[in-house]
């Protein structure tokens, strides 16, 4: 089940859950409000036929999709890879990511007060991360996670690092937030 938390400020490893003390958490209902994230919990052994996923997709046009799968062995690069996940970013569309083993976090700010959250995504969990937010991720200590990623089109995976505040996403994704 995914779950949600304000994180502490300690510089430990990433990959710790980062609770603060005593821990803050955030409702699932609560975090699409403060953050405009979307999250649906979908049956791995059927979404495949029971058309959850299929109306997901065509409600929100999810056209293009494939698979990432995020370890030392399976992704080239990879602890260049995980240090631009974890650098703080936004993108210009939408980040889908649907997760079928392993698990980690995406941490996104809070667009009132700039707090980190960190969201725990485990196999099941699908995520809607609103384009414009500040965001990152990061593998949580058992260093694995597979996962579809959608996209509205041909995909566009390019980070822009924070600041980033004058970009029309930015500008778009707060008025809709803090509407
Ligand atoms: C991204 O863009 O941050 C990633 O694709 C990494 C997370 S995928 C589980």
């Amino acid at each position: 089940m995914v779950s949600a938390w304000y994180m502490d400020d300690s510089d430990e490893d990433q990959r710790l859950d980062h609770q603060k003390n005593p821990p803050q958490p955030v409702d699932m209902k609560d975090l699409v409000t403060l953050t405009g994230v979307l999250y649906w919990k979908l049956n791995l052994d059927s979404y495949e036929e029971d058309g959850v996923l299929d109306q997901i997709k065509k409600d929100r046009g999810y056209t293009y999709e494939d698979v990432i799968e995020i370890s030392p062995e399976k992704l080239p690069n990879y602890e260049e890879k995980l240090k631009i996940f974890f650098s703080e970013h936004l993108h210009t569309d939408e980040e889908i990511r649907f997760v079928l083993s392993g698990s980690g976090f995406f941490d996104v700010r809070d667009a009132k007060n700039d707090s980190w959250i960190r969201i725990k995504v485990e196999a099941g969990d699908l995520l809607v991360l609103p384009a414009g937010i500040y965001h990152r991720f990061t593998l949580d200590s058992l260093n694995y996670i597979k996962a579809k990623r959608f996209f509205v089109g041909e995909p566009v995976w390019t980070p822009y690092n924070r600041p980033a505040d004058e970009m029309p996403a930015r500008r778009e994704y707060l008025s809709s937030v803090l509407a």
